[in-house]
């Protein structure tokens, strides 16, 4: 069948189905007087007090809706966008970086916008990004990945070679250690996007690294560490233990249905479910197999926890669970008392997340959130919990309990045991506070610790 026959037989199809529906609307609404009976149930049970939207009365509305231009002329055709775009009015969502966090032209982080994120899935233009030696721009042909050390067969695979293997699919979510960084000694930024944006969670397609690592013949009985490494200009490499290698690591070529972004390590990359994102090599182009570490730089002067009696804590790979309400949160103003849905985002690098509680006092009452997506194993999982805001200052927080029992602590708690010499792993509780709406910053929303 042409691409034209195609299309005919889904405008027949849809002709049908119209019909087909708009007589059962019909039927159904001769039954209810044309609509009367739905205007009447809906004012019966209206609370003007927690109005989100004006109510239109009783009478039927006649008023026209205004016409935009769009009603008037012929909207934009299908050769416009061979790749399509977000709308323009949606040009603020973009991934961001501080002036005085990367002041060089090369900035090396920018972080996702997850204030504006719905759902669990970051859309690829849009997920956080970390070089420690700009972006590479590989030509996939002639790019190899070679997997050599303690195995019987070193090998080389080209990117098509990858691709006849058995593949998988996952949502994960990727966050680097530092994520929330900056918030270690006190408050800094008024933005869950600089609190939090250092993350993402996408779907990626690739091959098991354990299937590789069979394909070349891995010597069990001597192998404990895998070594990869990119092919960027920051070389880099860290030791991941034998286990998490052979248990759920893969090497992603795709992202979100599409091939991997230049920006995710195009053309592959390591997926390393649950750990900090600084062990998911990106430009992947080694893979050595050893049996002691490599005590790379990325694992002794970085990427390790500086505690407050001077020793470092180092291969912490999993991520915390950890969670933070994205809306309301200090990138938005309160609308006025009355209802709203408080929503957020939970995950946990060692599994499932279990339960979500939010507070709005401060941490006094919780109360549990439910999930609005899917609960995935390391994945974002959406929460939202329904809140009367009756106007007074509140103090929004949330806290997450993983399927291994792991609470979430509050930021004290943290900061306790852990000083404040620390960059990475800063997992524990924020809070917003919601200002009193008839108050000089009437429903300001502000990041404070509590
Ligand atoms: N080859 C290579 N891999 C890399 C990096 C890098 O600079 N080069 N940065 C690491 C760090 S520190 C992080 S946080 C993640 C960021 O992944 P992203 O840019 O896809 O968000 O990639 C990791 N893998
Ligand atoms: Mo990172």
């Amino acid at each position: 069948m042409t691409d034209n026959r195609v299309e005919e037989k889904v405008a027949v199809q849809s002709e049908e189905s119209r019909s087909q529906s708009r007589r059962a609307f019909l039927k159904g609404s001769a039954a209810v007087a044309g609509g009367v009976l739905f205007t009447k149930a809906a004012s019966a049970d209206y609370d003007p007090k927690k109005a989100v939207a004006p109510y239109a009365g009783e009478k039927e509305i006649t008023e026209p809706l205004q016409d935009g231009p769009w009603r008037k002329r012929l909207g934009f055709g299908v050769r416009r966008y061979p790749y399509g775009v977000p709308s323009p009015y949606e040009k603020d969502v973009q991934r961001r970086t501080l002036e005085w966090l990367t002041p060089d032209s090369m900035a090396s982080i920018t972080m996702t916008p997850i204030q504006s994120l719905h759902g669990i899935i970051t859309p690829n233009g849009l997920h956080f990004e970390r070089f420690h030696g700009g972006a590479a721009d590989i030509d996939p042909k002639t790019h190899r990945l070679v997997i050599h050390g303690l195995v019987e067969r070193p090998l080389i695979f080209t990117v098509d070679d990858l691709k006849r293997f058995p593949s998988i699919s996952r949502i994960h979510f990727i966050e680097c250690p530092a994520n929330g960084a900056m918030e270690w000694k006190g408050v800094q930024l008024n933005s869950v996007q600089w609190t939090h944006g250092m993350m993402s969670c996408v779907e990626y397609t690739g091959v098991r690294l354990s299937d590789l690592l069979k394909e070349a013949g891995i010597k069990l009985d001597k192998a404990r560490w895998i070594i990869p490494e990119g092919a960027d200009a920051s070389g880099m490499s860290r030791s991941i233990p034998l286990e998490i290698a052979m248990d759920d690591c893969f090497v992603a070529y795709a992202q979100n249905g599409e091939a991997l972004r230049r920006e995710q390590g195009y053309p592959i990359r390591l997926v390393v479910p649950g750990c900090e994102a600084n062990m998911w090599v990106k430009y992947l182009r080694r893979i050595k197999v050893t049996d002691v570490p490599l005590q790379h730089r990325e694992e002794t002067s970085k990427y390790t926890e500086l505690m407050p009696d001077g020793t470092a804590q180092r291969f912490s790979w999993y991520m915390e669970p950890n969670s933070v309400i994205t809306y309301p949160s200090p990138d938005y103003r309160m609308q006025g008392p009355g209802k709203y849905y408080v929503r957020g985002l939970a995950w946990s690098g060692r599994g499932k997340v279990a339960h979500v509680d939010v507070s709005f006092d401060g941490g006094k009452n919780w109360h549990e959130a439910h999930f609005t997506s899917p609960v995935l194993d390391k994945a974002w999982t959406r929460f939202e919990i329904e809140w009367d805001w009756d106007g007074s200052e509140a103090f929004l927080m949330s806290r997450v309990t993983d399927e291994t029992g792991y609470v979430q602590p509050p930021m004290p708690q943290m900061r306790a045991v852990e000083g404040t010499n620390n960059v990475y792993h800063r997992t524990a509780m924020v809070t917003w506070r919601v200002h009193a709406w008839d108050s000089k910053n009437g429903g300001l929303i502000e990041n404070v610790q509590y």
